[in-house]
């Protein structure tokens, strides 16, 4: 692809909103929806002044629809009804005009490439073969081989499922169903015109109730190839293959966002972010973020929270890698969208990863609050939408030592354990190390409830209720109470600090939202150092990405006047523009500098 020439993107509000992911389960418990010990809407509406003086402009929540939480509200069994465990509708409508009163939007998380088995549409789907709505779902006859088993119809496997393959056999009926997730997520299909239709009806519905667009789940699986092909052998041995590669970015994936587009996105001012796991093919994704396409304002792009997987293999897996990706991977994406007009979504942490403290930095005491910033220090200061999620700002970390095993809430997590040890029923060692990679990698770390305060629960809900998952035990040091009352010499708390980065951000956004993009270093390992800027100022971020000290040379296209800020004291940092900096452990710097 040819770089385009522009090099400053059109201003929108949604370029430059701060986005703030609810985990509504862990966010906050008021006990008004029927479920004790879970989060609730009134909960979010409860908070809405925090997260304003945090600077935040628009809330994505996860599922709140009815659901029969098999994968936590992604398997939506009523896209017009909100879960009661969570609330109402009207709870609903309140949240949104409490919202509005401060300035702030609401953005749902639309989940349409499966819906749960309990949503009328599957009902009806598998009721018989010629119901009406047999075709909104996807199903197949069995193969069958030499000595007559019935088999499924390709070899992919289930992402979250104790099943190994995505198909899961219909007795009524008599034939095979696709569901890529677990069995109780049945894929939709998107090749039906009349499911496109109700797609496009549950959107108009949240648009109308006042809704500012969508974060879309797994948007990028949504077209399957015809005649569904094998997957390429990855995992040799293994009776079931990763499909991601046969159905991500399918054949019809494009067409089915621009009708999205036309049909309801074009006729409102909506934010949408797709997510889509496995396009690293910079064509791919500038097909759907490019700005004359009109297809998504941006997309979930994957490779930071993949950064320690084995390469072409699923999350739960585990790799060694350098620190250098850090740089490598942003690079790359900061140059792609502006060279050729499309928009970055700044995120590193969400529901679906382990904290990004505890992976990126170094969580132990000495280093977390310094890692936490150094973090907030780096997506405050690129190019895209920024994405905090739930107790980022506070720099809420993995559970230490370890969360027991029977701890774990999520599917995978759990699923993946019972898999692992029934593979290898007397090998301890197999169980240790699956044990090891849940530690580093399960999605439990970032569902636990938010720590609020020193108190009860972690203020998370009321007294004498027990909350759905354990509370990390760092709550009485780690929360927003005693982060936003710090008062330390010369100190910010986590919370403070990304407070002052946002507050930065928007007050500089010509730069740091539009500016242009250089990367300072490409030889100092441990160094990601970069200059923003606009045609008449600029600022340089230098961060290392050590627990040692480093010599680092200031080059001379830095160009640095004056550091304005780091992450070791409040105070503008006392240290030369020129020749070299001592950075310390984890430390990061900014300052203005000449364009
Ligand atoms: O996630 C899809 C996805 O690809 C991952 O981030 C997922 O966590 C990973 O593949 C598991 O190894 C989305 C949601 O964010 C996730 O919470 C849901 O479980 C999933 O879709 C199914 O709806």
């Amino acid at each position: 692809m040819a770089p385009m020439a522009k090099h400053f993107a059109e201003p929108a509000w949604w370029k430059e909103s701060v986005i703030y992911q609810v985990y509504p389960s862990s966010f906050k418990s008021t006990g008004s929806g029927n479920a004790p010990g879970w989060g609730d809407i009134k909960g979010i509406t409860s908070q809405l002044d925090y997260l304003k003086h945090l600077g935040v402009d628009i809330i994505w929540s996860s599922p709140i629809f009815k659901s029969p939480q098999v994968d936590m509200g992604y398997d939506i069994s009523d896209y017009y009804d909100i879960d009661p465990k969570y609330g109402t509708l009207e709870d609903v409508d309140e949240l949104i005009r409490e919202l509005k009163k401060r300035d702030m939007k609401l953005m749902m998380d639309l989940v349409v490439n499966h819906s749960s088995d309990q949503n009328p549409w599957f009902q009806e789907s598998r009721s018989s073969k010629d119901n009406p709505k047999r075709d909104w779902y996807i199903w197949q006859p069995a193969k069958y081989d030499e000595q007559g088993n019935r088999k499924p119809p390709n070899n992919w496997s289930m992402i979250l499922g104790e099943a190994n393959s995505a198909w899961t056999w219909d007795e009524k009926t008599q034939e095979y169903y696709l569901a890529l997730f677990t069995p109780e997520q049945p894929d939709l299909n998107w090749r039906n015109p009349d499911l496109r239709a109700a797609v496009h009806d549950v959107m108009k519905f949240w648009l109308d109730r006042g809704a500012c667009g969508f974060r879309m789940d797994v948007i990028n699986h949504i077209s399957k190839p015809d005649g569904y092909p094998d997957a390429p052998i990855t995992n040799p041995g293994a009776p079931y293959q990763p499909g991601y590669s046969m159905y991500c970015n399918g054949p019809h994936m494009n067409e089915y966002i621009r009708e999205l587009n036309d049909k309801v996105l074009s006729k409102y001012d909506t934010v949408t972010v797709g997510e889509m796991p496995f396009v690293k093919d910079p064509k791919e994704i500038i097909k759907v973020v490019g700005a004359e396409r009109k297809e998504l304002r941006m997309i979930f792009i994957f490779d930071m929270v993949d950064i320690d997987n084995l390469p072409g293999s699923f999350r739960l897996t585990l790799r060694d890698w350098p620190t250098t990706d850090i740089r490598d991977i942003e690079t790359k994406y900061q140059r792609l969208m502006i060279e050729h007009d499309g928009w970055n979504s700044m995120f590193i942490e969400n529901h679906d990863n382990p904290r990004s403290v505890s992976r990126y930095t170094d969580d132990s005491d000495q280093y977390r609050e310094l890692g936490a910033k150094l973090l907030c220090l780096m997506q405050t200061t690129l190019s895209g939408t920024i994405y905090v999620y739930q107790g980022e700002e506070l720099g809420m970390k993995n559970i230490v030592p370890e969360i027991p095993i029977e701890e774990y809430k999520d599917v995978e997590s759990i699923n993946y354990y019972k898999k692992i040890t029934t593979m290898y029923p007397n090998d301890p060692e197999k169980a240790n190390q699956a044990k090891d990679c849940l530690q580093r990698k399960a999605r439990d770390h970032s569902r636990t409830p938010v720590q609020w305060s020193a108190g009860p629960n972690a203020g998370f809900c009321p007294e004498g209720i027990e909350p759905w998952m354990i509370v990390n035990n760092d709550y009485q040091t780690v929360n927003a109470e005693a982060q936003r009352n710090f008062q330390g010499q010369d100190q910010l708390s986590v919370l403070q600090f990304w407070k002052r980065g946002l507050q930065n951000r928007k007050d500089n956004k010509d730069v740091f939202v539009y500016g242009d993009y250089e990367l300072l270093d490409n030889a100092t390992y441990e160094v990601f150092a970069y200059k923003r800027k606009t045609v008449t100022r600029a600022f340089v971020t230098v961060l290392n990405f050590s627990g040692k000290e480093v010599q680092w040379k200031v080059p001379s296209q830095a160009a640095v006047e004056k550091w304005v800020a780091g992450n070791y004291t409040a105070s503008a940092p006392e240290k030369p523009v020129e020749g070299t900096v001592t950075l310390g452990a984890w430390e990061g710097l900014l300052g203005t500098a000449k364009p």
